[in-house]
């Protein structure tokens, strides 16, 4: 029978166990332990142990999934919920991002997405199962997250630190470890169904020719050169990547984001580009010659009537026949761009 608080590939860890997973100590003592709040915010504030514990005291009971795939559910854990620190702090309008950071050697961190954290109910945690939480699990104080792989949730917390832009974390950056980590949709690595040992490779190789990896994130991944012919990406994320140099030709990238990527001189030679989306792009040198372009934007307008635009230069090829393939608001936006370089 399957269990249906268990997400797809995992299992029940045995019972009363707790695996240990990652670094095991911190880098110092819990005496005059302190968790700042920093970055976007209007009010920046550190807190003692004993400062935390007096603030409301929340108890959840959270289901742990583990990338290495073992889970336990119904972990009871209490602390102080992010939102109430977040309300403290203030953030500024700039602030969209989260970056929990540790006290270990390697200064483990990870982040996410603000409004997500909040809305998942994460936890600052300061006791496991009635007692203070144990340092080998991250004691005295860590962050708890539900509803993500546990990478998600730092061991030693020292810090909150909100951000304008993501920073990807220790993991996410190093091991090709996904950025979003939702278990039911199996985010484990950079795509779904590879081996964190493939992801590894596919980060230092830079090759991924030939290769299904649908839903691939690569966003702010530094991958100048990609090779990518004839890889299948549909739903792929690319936002803010360096990819300049990068070679998709005849690729399936239906729906990719490359939102604010860099893609100078780029090549997408007879790829499949129908609803990807190329706002805020650098597109300068890229070739797109013989590729399908329906749906695909280039420009975005904002409700406020802000622009945001993709780059051209002389050397961006588009065929004039692909502008008929666009949306009317876009073709009109790549047509200007490539009468604007004619004439300078
Ligand atoms: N500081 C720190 N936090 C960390 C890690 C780490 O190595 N260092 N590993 C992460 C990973 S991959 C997992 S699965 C969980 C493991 O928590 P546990 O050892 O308490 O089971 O902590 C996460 N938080
Ligand atoms: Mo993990």
């Amino acid at each position: 029978m399957g269990n249906a608080r268990l997400p797809p590939g995992q299992q029940l860890a045995a019972p009363g166990k707790w695996p240990l997973v990652g670094e095991r100590l911190p880098e110092r003592s819990s005496d005059n332990w302190s968790v700042s709040v920093t970055g976007c915010v209007h009010t920046p504030r550190t807190y003692s142990l004993a400062e935390l514990s007096r603030l409301p005291q929340a108890d959840c009971a959270i289901d742990i999934h583990c990338v290495t795939r073992w889970s336990m559910l119904g972990a009871r854990f209490s602390g102080v919920l992010l939102d109430r620190l977040i309300a403290e702090a203030q953030p500024t309008k700039e602030a969209r991002y989260i970056n929990w950071v540790a006290d270990s050697p390697r200064r483990h961190a990870t982040s996410m997405p603000l409004d997500e954290a909040l809305a998942l109910g994460t936890l600052v945690a300061l006791t496991y199962e009635g007692a203070p939480l144990p340092s080998e699990h991250g004691g005295p104080v860590r962050c708890i997250v539900p509803r993500r792989y546990f990478y998600k949730s730092v061991k030693w917390l020292i810090g909150l630190e909100l951000l304008a832009e993501d920073r990807l974390g220790y993991w996410e950056g190093t091991a090709g470890y996904h950025n979003h980590a939702d278990p039911w949709r199996e985010e484990r690595f950079i795509a779904s169904q590879i081996s964190r040992q493939e992801a590894a490779t596919i980060l230092a190789r830079r090759d991924i020719s030939g290769r299904e990896l649908l839903g691939l994130d690569a966003a702010q991944r530094e991958l100048r050169g990609l090779q990518a012919q004839r890889a299948v990406l549909r739903n792929a994320s690319f936002v803010e990547a360096q990819l300049a140099q990068a070679c998709f030709d005849g690729a399936n990238l239906s729906n990719a984001r490359f939102v604010d990527a860099c893609l100078r001189n780029a090549s997408f030679v007879g790829a499949d580009l129908e609803g990807a989306d190329f706002t805020g792009a650098d597109l300068r040198g890229a070739r797109f010659d013989g590729a399908s372009l329906f749906g695909a934007s280039f420009v975005t307008a904002g409700v406020d009537g802000s622009r945001r635009e993709s780059r051209f230069d002389a050397d961006t090829h588009i065929a004039v026949a692909a502008l008929e393939m666009l949306m009317p608001g876009q073709a009109e936006f790549v047509r200007e761009q490539l009468a604007l370089r004619e004439k300078s």
